[in-house]
């Protein structure tokens, strides 16, 4: 039997559609239509931008500005940045030279279906107007600029590009704990902390709004890739749209290799509540983060 959902989560399903939807829509409009940009390069950026990724980082844009008071129209430019910047870390990721991966979002990869200069140029091209957003669309342009160093910060040599070589080495000479954490603070943890930061940005939050968001986003990035890891070690391959078991066979250092599964599960709650805690001096306007927080420990792909 199954059980008929409450009036609240209808609600809750319902609100959360409806900014997929706006995040959708502000995404197609990303897309080049300039007759400059050849037609097989926009097919590619278009093709992994519009895939069905789950959007949990434009989601935490939006969600971060309306918890300080700001408005979904006006985070919509950095909700899109972070998930141009995104989009090109995945690209670059799935490559031979990389991961070398053929299925992400449920789709052939960039380079599997375009081709690999393609898809690197889809990458780079996806970055620039990352920044190209940030600078010209967000208001006043103070916020902007402000925005623009700090996703330029999360992207650089010192987070995901970097997190990203020190993955590449430790594949040659595994660490512990702490390596895994520091790859994963930089890959995955900084980026989710700079999207609640441009939401809290853009809405002229104040230091300690701004403190809050962080520490919300400090375990709920850890807490994000220790189910990745559990995803990969125990989910099917046909939910999440990639291939499973990826790290095992490359030999990679893992939460569940590392801990066990129960004690990474048992983490994970537990940053999940710590993250929730960290909310409460924003009151009801963080009621959609808190709940996000929960779709990040229960989500299945
Ligand atoms: C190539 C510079 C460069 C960086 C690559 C993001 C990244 C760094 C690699 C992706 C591989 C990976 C498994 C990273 C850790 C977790 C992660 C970021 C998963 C993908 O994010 P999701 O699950 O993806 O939010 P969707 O498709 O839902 O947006």
């Amino acid at each position: 039997m199954t059980a008929t959902p409450s009036l609240v989560s209808q609600l809750e399903d319902h609100v959360a559609a409806e900014l997929d939807q706006r995040i959708q829509a502000a995404l197609e409009a990303c897309v080049p239509q300039d007759v400059d940009c050849p037609d097989r390069l926009r097919d590619a950026i278009a093709h992994s931008l519009l895939a069905p990724g789950k959007r949990l980082r434009p989601r935490l844009v939006l969600m971060a500005c309306q918890a300080c008071g700001g408005s979904i129209e006006a985070a919509l430019p950095a909700a899109c940045a972070v998930e141009l910047v995104h989009t090109y870390s995945l690209i670059h990721d799935d490559l031979p030279a990389m991961d070398d991966d053929d299925l992400r979002r449920g789709r052939p990869s960039c380079h599997a279906a375009f081709g690999e200069a393609t898809a690197i140029l889809a990458g780079d091209a996806l970055l620039a107007m990352a920044f190209e957003l940030l600078a010209t669309q967000i208001q006043p342009a103070e916020a902007g600029l402000s925005c623009c160093a700090a996703l330029a910060r999360t992207a650089g040599p010192t987070g995901l590009v970097g997190g990203q070589q020190a993955d590449l080495e430790a594949e040659q000479t595994p660490g512990g704990l702490a390596e895994l954490e520091a790859i994963h603070r930089r890959k995955t943890g900084e980026m989710l902390r700079v999207c609640l930061r441009l939401g809290g940005l853009v809405a002229a939050a104040s230091p300690a709004q701004l403190a809050s968001l962080d520490a919300y986003g400090r375990p709920l990035g850890l807490a994000f890739q220790i189910v990745d890891d559990l995803l990969d070690w125990q989910g099917q391959a046909h939910v999440l749209g990639k291939k499973t078991q990826k790290d095992a066979e490359r030999g990679k250092l893992t939460f569940p290799s590392l801990l066990g599964v129960d004690e990474s599960q048992r983490r994970a709650q537990e940053l999940i509540a710590t993250a929730q805690r960290a909310l409460e001096p924003l009151g009801p306007a963080a009621t959609s983060l808190r709940q996000l927080a929960q779709f990040v420990l229960d989500r299945n792909r």
